[in-house]
Formats: structure tokens, sequence, C-alpha cells
């Protein structure tokens, strides 16, 4: 049997026309600012962003931390939603890096510009300074939900009246783009920095841009190198991440379609899934979590759990659509080796 890993969609291996790109980049020391193929990327990837610079990052936890470092200071409080990444997955690096505490705001991830506002502290020596927002999208722990644009934008407003900068965790940035149609410079517009990962649906093997006025990415740029993140001949690397941008963004529609698909079975088999999935996410509810994750590894069908009782299967360019039907039959065996 084939394993069918949907974990993440970090796990694709780089097709061999995006290795082919890899094997023939031009390269330089990128510290140098010499490696042609990585200022090929950050220009392409700025214009796309409609921001004036970029900077090619080894992840998407290094591009967060480097921008909640250059838009805060040690001390200030950082708005983000429920179970954001920062928050939950990057080893508490704004507290550890950058000195900040974060606070939570609104309900299951998403949250709104009244959440923003209610959450301001006065300007005043009791409290410490609310100085940045972060906002994630698509979401993750909330099954990859989109972050509506009328409400980042009014977030965006009511954040600037405060005088408070905007991050955007765009790791899965192009999914959002390609489920809605709304260009990827119109959701980067509201915000300060944009980070978005190469190495998710877009099947890069590693690598993260992040995308701001030229003034941000130069203190992001020796914030990345403040963290050991300086790089030399990384040029193969941004190929990859060019490849990626320029014939993996379309295709992640299949994703969400397979997502789609993926749901509708587990509901027939009685898997509970969180809601029709937006993008690439199927988040779903099982009881028998140790059960379920002995039968589902014994059919080699990998499927992470991510809190009690509740998995996640994710889509990429490595599952298609006859996998999705493989996986489910599985699934089904599961389903009854599980019920005795
Ligand atoms: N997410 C990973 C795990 O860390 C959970 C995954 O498999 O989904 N922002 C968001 C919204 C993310 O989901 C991730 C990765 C990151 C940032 C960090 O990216 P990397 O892994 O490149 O540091």
């Amino acid at each position: 049997m084939t394993i069918l890993d949907f974990r993440s969609d970090t796990v694709t291996r780089p097709t061999p026309a995006m290795r082919e790109a890899m094997a023939g980049a031009e390269v330089g020391d990128d510290v140098y600012f010499e490696d042609p193929t990585v200022n090929r990327l950050q220009a392409l990837a700025a214009d796309r962003l409609g921001k004036e610079a970029a900077l090619f990052v080894p992840s998407g936890t290094m591009g967060n931390q480097v921008c909640i470092r250059t838009l805060t200071r040690p001390g200030d409080v950082v708005m983000a939603g429920q179970g954001a990444h920062v928050l939950l997955y990057e080893q508490g690096g704004a507290a550890a890096l950058a000195g900040v505490q974060i606070e939570t705001i609104g309900t299951g991830g998403l949250f709104d510009a009244r959440d923003v506002a209610s959450a301001v502290h006065p300007d005043e020596q009791h409290y410490s300074p609310t100085t940045l927002v972060t906002v994630e999208n698509t979401h993750n722990t909330s099954g990859g939900r989109i972050f509506p644009l009328e409400s980042i934008q009014a977030i965006a407003a009511t954040a600037r009246e405060h005088g408070m900068a905007l991050h955007l965790d765009g790791a899965r940035l192009f999914n959002a783009v390609v489920a809605t149609g709304v260009s990827a410079s119109e959701w980067a517009a509201p915000f300060d920095t944009v980070t978005f990962c190469l190495s998710k649906g877009l099947a890069a093997p590693v690598g993260s841009v992040v995308c701001g006025a030229k003034e941000q990415i130069h203190r992001v740029h020796r914030a990345r190198k403040l963290l050991g993140g300086g790089m030399r001949q990384v040029g193969g690397l941004a190929a990859a991440g060019i490849h990626a941008l320029e014939h993996h963004v379309e295709r992640l529609a299949d994703d969400h379609r397979n997502a789609k698909r993926l749901a509708a079975g587990l509901a027939a088999l009685g898997l509970e899934p969180q809601g029709e999935p937006e993008t690439n996410m199927v988040y779903f509810r099982i009881e028998d979590t140790a059960g379920f994750l002995r039968e589902t590894r014994a059919r080699d069908l990998w499927i992470n759990p991510m809190e009690a009782h509740v998995f996640r299967a994710v889509t990429h360019l490595d599952v298609d659509a006859d996998d999705i039907e493989d996986a489910l039959g599985r699934l089904a065996e599961v389903m009854s080796a599980l019920r005795g």
C-alpha cells in the first residue's frame, strides 16, 4: 500500500520540473546581496503582494518572528486570534525574541474591529502599550478558514486609529487568493508586513517571504541576521520558490476541491468534519483518538491529531482526487475495525 500523507501541506516533495529549476539556478552570496535568484524571488514576491520590498527567510516561523520584533518594543501587547500559530506553535518566540505578550481576541480564530477596539489599552502608566495586531489568513486551527476581507479592512481602520501596526501571517495566503479570487496585493494592502510560505500548498521544499515597505524590510533584514537567518548561496531554494509562485498557485483549487470531497466522505462515515472546508484543511472529531491513530497508521494513512479527539487532514500536491477515494476506502475499513 502506498502511504497517503495528510499530516500537512508541508510534506510535498519537489516535482521534477521544480528540481530542474533548482539545479539550474544561478547563485551567489546572499549576505552580500549577490544571489541573483534570491533577488529575483524577492522582486517577484514584492510585486505579487504590491509591497516595495521582500526578504527570503528560511521558515514561516522566522518570518512571523522577525516581523513581530520589528513592529513592537519589549513589554508591548500584540493582539492575535485564538489558536494563532504565533501563539501556539512558535516556541513562545514573541515572548522570547521580541519580549512582547500576546493577547487573544475574538472567538474561534477570527475576530473583528470591535474586538480590537475593546482590547486597546488606555495610554496610561498602568497598562502596557497595545501596538500590533496580527491576522492569520487562512486560519489554520479553525480549519483553514478565510478571514473576510471587509473584516480585515475594518480591523485595520480601527488599529490605525489607535496607532497600531498590522502583520499578516499569510502562511497560506495563496489558498485565500485562489478560494476567493481576491488578489494577493488586495489581501496584503492593509498590513505593514506580510509573511507567506513557499513550503506549504505552493509545494517548495523550504522558505517563506516577508513583504513590506523598504524601511520595514531593512529592519526585518537585521532581525533575520540576529536570528542566524543570513543565508549564502541559496539560489537553488529561491528557484524552487519562483517555480512555486509561477506554477503552483492556480492548482491550489484542486486541493480545495479534494478537501471538500474528503469532508463529505468523512461525514458519510460518521467522522464529524467541523464545517465545510473553505480551503485545503479538514478538521474532524473522533472520540477514540488512540484507536483511530492505530488503525489509520496500520493502513498507511497518516493524519495528525491536533488536540483531544480532533484530527486534521490537509490536502496538497502529493494527494490527487484518486488518492482521496483511496483514503476514504481505507477510512471505511478503519471505522469498521473500530466498531469491532
Ligand atoms: N504550520 C505547521 C505546523 O507548525 C502546525 C502546519 O503543519 O500547519 N503560520 C501558520 C498559519 C502555519 O500553519 C505555519 C506552519 C507557520 C506559520 C510556520 O511555518 P514554518 O513551519 O515554515 O515555520
